[in-house]
């Protein structure tokens, strides 16, 4: 009697152990696992580039393969690189960002950034005055985008 009901309990251990490691690796596979971090801007009138920490979470490889301006719609956003050639520094658009089971990517000035630009030619000063904030959407491939703020000073 002891013995069945060791092993029933075994087996009912067995299977709990079963369900949480598939509802982790499922849940890790199709949740956000990227967060955002630190998160800066140069700008002049006609630019703004954001920087930040990007860090993957998750158990799995994460690309972040494109970034939208939710608000305000005066600006579109990409991402970019700071590529230097024959000692001339210039940007270029990018693809995507990937970054490996918990890595981290730092945009930064001299390297990757995401890039805002005016819509129609409004003036970045001046929306830098009438807004608080830039909200910005990360198009990540095969998870769910995220989104987060850039506040403005
Ligand atoms: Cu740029």
């Amino acid at each position: 009697m002891a013995g069945a009901s060791g092993r029933r309990l075994l087996l009912a251990t067995a299977v709990v152990i079963v369900v949480f490691l598939l509802y982790f690796f499922v849940s890790n596979i199709s949740s956000s696992h990227i967060s955002v971090e630190n998160i800066s801007y140069t700008s002049t009138s006609k630019a703004m580039a954001v920087y930040a920490t990007i860090r993957n979470t998750g158990f799995s490889t994460a690309c972040i393969i494109g970034v939208e301006v939710v608000e305000p719609g005066s600006l579109s956003a990409s991402l970019h690189e700071t590529v230097e050639e024959g000692g001339v520094v210039s940007m270029r658009k990018i693809d995507r960002i990937c970054l490996g089971p918990f890595e981290t990517v730092d945009l930064a000035p001299g390297g990757l950034h995401i890039m805002i630009m005016p819509v129609g030619g409004v003036d970045i000063g001046d929306v830098i005055e009438r807004y608080n904030m830039i909200r910005l959407r990360l198009i990540l491939d095969g998870m769910e985008p995220i989104e987060f703020n850039v506040y403005l000073r």
